[in-house]
């Protein structure tokens, strides 16, 4: 047996496996054979990797917690025949899936790295080689025969991040993504330099558990000036809805008129879960900092601290999905289950 480590490739789409239509012109994915044909590069790595791919790959656009689920039962199944897995996975909803993956796998003891490129792979430009090739080597590396990297991450970049802390922030650069509130783990250039003290404390030996109930009866929304009571009264009143994420002004500020503390109050009394994140793109919410903050968290909104909307949304089906009590979800979500929040 090969004392290389074994990695398995996961590929579910994205622009790095895209290649242009001859009648529209416009970008579509193809089948993984190809993509490996571009990159005889992968023979060269000092690992045993093996592949496994979506019927059907996807714009990242199309992808949903099913499809998730279908990731997560990948990684589930190969989990003891493999050292790490590597995610192909389209950049546009990348951080959500990254986010939900991390949830969805407790006491994950090996690494999930998603990465994907800007530009197909067969294009001469491509950034797709560097992300992946890095992608693949931070997933096979080990420290006394036991992975290096053992939680979800997304390296793209030359930049290895907590997966549920990054955010896309670019639709053109190679620099596509950030993770404003908390640093790489990893940086690569001339040498990989990591950076074990941000890595999650090795907890426990327990065996993976593999979450695969998510709840999306939530929504997302942004305060605006000028949001009226028919707006926000339409989507709270949503039959069936049971959370909502919304992204606030600065440190989790928002209007103060009576209309609008009134609604969430009752909303919140009838059972609705309402997360309180920031809309800047980095920093923290802080409810009572401010006298446009205090209502909120006098009528029981629970804080996002510094948590990423993607990572806010998803933690919520999760959790929701989990059928955690009412009396504990508000401290549970605040409280870091994945290294999400502070
Ligand atoms: N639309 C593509 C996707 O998310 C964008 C990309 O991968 N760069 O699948």
């Amino acid at each position: 047996m090969s004392s290389k480590p074994g990695i398995l490739l996961i590929y579910t789409g994205g622009t790095i496996g895209m290649m242009k239509d001859f009648e529209t012109g416009a970008l579509k994915a193809f089948n993984f054979s190809k993509l490996q044909q571009k990159i005889p590069e992968l023979k060269q790595l000092d690992c045993n990797i093996e592949t496994i791919s979506f019927e059907q790959p996807i714009d990242s656009s199309n992808m949903n917690p099913e499809k998730w689920i279908q990731i997560a039962t990948i990684i589930e199944e190969n989990h003891e025949r493999f050292d790490g897995f590597v995610v192909l996975h389209g950049s546009d909803t990348m951080s959500y899936s990254a986010s939900a993956l991390s949830f969805m796998l407790e006491n994950l003891s090996k690494p999930v790295i998603f990465t994907g490129s800007q530009l197909p792979i067969g294009d001469l430009r491509t950034d797709a080689k560097e992300n992946l090739i890095t992608a693949i080597q931070i997933a096979s590396l080990q420290h006394k025969s036991k992975p290096v990297i053992r939680e979800v991450c997304l390296y793209f970049e030359y930049k290895l991040y907590r997966g549920n802390r990054t955010t896309k922030i670019n639709a053109e650069h190679f620099n596509a993504f950030a993770s404003p509130n908390y640093a790489p783990l990893a940086e690569s250039g001339v040498h990989l330099k990591f950076n074990p003290e941000l890595f999650l404390p090795k907890t426990s030996t327990k065996k993976l558990l593999v979450h695969k109930n998510l709840n999306n009866h939530v929504a997302i929304v942004k305060m605006f000036p000028g949001i009226s009571e028919t707006v926000l009264s339409a989507i709270v009143n949503i039959p069936g809805l049971q959370g909502i994420v919304l992204e606030t002004y600065g440190a989790g500020n928002a209007t103060t008129e009576d209309w609008f503390i009134l609604l969430l109050k009752k909303a919140i009394k009838n059972g609705l879960y309402v997360v309180n994140v920031t809309q800047c793109s980095g920093g923290s919410v802080s409810m009572g900092h401010y006298e446009t903050s205090t209502s909120l968290k006098k009528i029981g909104v629970i804080s996002g601290k510094d948590i990423t909307t993607e990572a806010a949304i998803t933690k919520l089906m999760y959790l929701l999905g989990q059928h955690v009590a009412p009396n504990v979800f508000k401290t549970i979500f605040e409280t870091p289950l994945r290294g999400e929040i502070q």
